[in-house]
C-alpha cells in the first residue's frame, strides 16, 4: 500500500510556498474538499435519485437552461461559503449578480471566491465526466464592510488560489497556489483526497486537439489553417492529430494537461465573443495551465492579463501545451 499524504498533510507540508495565512489555506480547501464530496456523491448516484437529473426549468443570466445538479452545486458552495468567515464574496455564472455575505463573519472576511460550479453541464444526464471549476482572490474593499463588484473584477494575474475538481472515472481535485500543480483523488472508501498526481507538468508539446469542430465553418481562416495543419502531416509529429472533444472543459482540460494537447474555444458566429466565461472557467484554468508550463491565451492576449469589464464577460481561449498554443497563435491574424 502507498504511503499516501492527505490533502491536509500536503497543505501543512509545503505551507512555506504560500503567501497568505496557512490556516486560511487549509480552511477554504477543507470548505471546497467537503462541498466536492457531497456534489461528487450526487452525481455517482444520480440516475437514482429523482431530484438530481434533467432540466430545473429556469435559465441562468446567459439565457442557458439550468440543470437540476447545476443548481444543487451552486448552493453547496454558496452554503459552504457563507458563514465560513473566509470569503466575503461569492460569484458564479448560475447567478445574475454577485453575492456579498452581510453576515459579522462575512463582511469580516478577507477573500472572495468565483465558481463555475458544474462545468460541461450538458453532459450530466448522460453519465460523461463533468466538472467545477473555482478561484480564490484577496478582496480589494476595505474588511469590515461587504464586497463589492470590483472585488469580483480583479486581473486573473491576482489569483491566489485556482483548481478543479474532475468528476471522471474518479474524482479528483487538482490546484495551484502559484507554486506548480497537483493532484489529489478521492479515495471514496475512506472519503479522503489523497496526493496522486505530484508536481503536475504540462507536456510543452503533444498531438491532441479539443475543439467543438461543427463550428469550423463560422470560425475565423487562420483558426481554420490551423486546424488543416492539425490533421496534416505538416505538423512535428509527422502525422495528423487526434481530435479529442468531452465537451466538458474540465475533462478536455485534464487530459490535455496530463498528455499534452491544446482546447480550443473560438469565437464564431453564434458567440462573437467566445463561449467561456473570464472568471469563472478560463482565468482559473490559464493560472494552472502556466505552472504547469503551458499557456492560455484568447488568441492574440495572455489571458491571465485581461481586466474584467463584468462578471460574465466571456473570451475565445486557446489553453493547453505552451507550443501548441503558441503556434495556433501564429495561423492567427491580427
Ligand atoms: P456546457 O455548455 O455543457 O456547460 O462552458 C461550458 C461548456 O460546456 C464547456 O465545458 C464545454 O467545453 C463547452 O461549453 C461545450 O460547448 P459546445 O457544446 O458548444 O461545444
Amino acid at each position: 500500500m502507498l504511503n499516501l499524504i492527505s490533502l491536509k498533510e500536503f497543505i501543512i507540508n509545503t505551507k512555506k510556498d504560500f503567501s497568505y495565512p496557512i490556516d486560511d489555506l487549509v480552511s477554504i480547501l477543507t470548505h471546497i474538499e467537503q462541498a466536492a464530496k457531497s456534489i461528487s456523491n450526487d452525481i455517482r448516484n444520480a440516475g437514482l435519485a429523482e431530484h438530481v437529473l434533467g432540466t430545473k426549468g429556469s435559465q441562468n443570466i446567459q439565457g442557458e437552461e439550468q440543470q437540476k445538479l447545476d443548481v444543487i452545486a451552486d448552493l453547496v458552495f454558496i452554503k459552504a461559503f457563507e458563514n465560513s468567515g473566509l470569503i466575503c464574496g461569492f460569484a458564479s455564472e448560475e447567478n445574475d449578480d454577485f453575492i456579498a455575505f452581510k453576515s459579522d463573519a462575512g463582511k469580516n472576511a478577507p477573500y472572495i471566491a468565483l465558481f463555475d460550479p458544474l462545468d460541461g453541464s450538458s453532459n450530466i444526464d448522460v453519465n460523461v465526466s463533468i466538472g467545477t471549476i473555482f478561484s480564490v482572490y484577496k478582496r480589494i474593499s476595505p474588511l469590515g464592510s461587504e464586497a463589492i463588484i470590483d472585488d469580483m473584477l480583479q486581473e486573473g494575474s491576482k489569483q491566489i488560489l485556482a483548481g478543479y475538481i474532475l468528476y471522471g472515472s474518479s474524482t479528483m481535485l487538482v490546484f495551484t497556489t502559484g507554486n506548480g500543480v497537483n493532484g489529489f483523488t478521492l479515495d471514496t472508501n475512506k472519503g479522503n483526497f489523497y496526493l496522486s498526481h505530484p508536481n503536475m507538468l504540462m507536456p510543452e508539446n503533444g498531438r491532441l486537439y479539443a475543439m467543438n469542430e461543427g463550428n469550423i465553418k463560422e470560425c475565423e481562416i487562420g483558426l481554420r489553417d490551423y486546424i488543416t495543419y492539425c490533421q496534416s502531416r505538416e505538423n512535428q509529429t509527422g502525422m495528423p492529430y487526434s481530435g479529442r472533444y468531452v465537451g466538458s472543459l474540465v475533462a478536455d482540460f485534464h487530459r490535455n494537461l496530463i498528455k499534452g494537447g491544446i482546447y480550443i474555444y473560438p469565437d464564431v458566429l453564434s458567440a462573437p465573443k467566445g463561449k467561456l466565461r473570464l472568471l469563472y472557467e478560463c482565468n482559473p484554468l490559464a493560472f494552472i495551465a502556466e505552472q504547469a508550463g503551458g499557456l492560455a491565451s484568447t488568441g492574440r492576449k495572455r489571458v491571465l492579463e485581461i481586466k474584467p469589464e463584468e462578471l460574465h464577460q466571456r473570451v475565445p481561449y486557446y489553453v493547453g501545451s505552451k507550443q501548441m498554443v503558441e503556434k495556433a497563435m501564429s495561423f492567427l491574424k491580427n
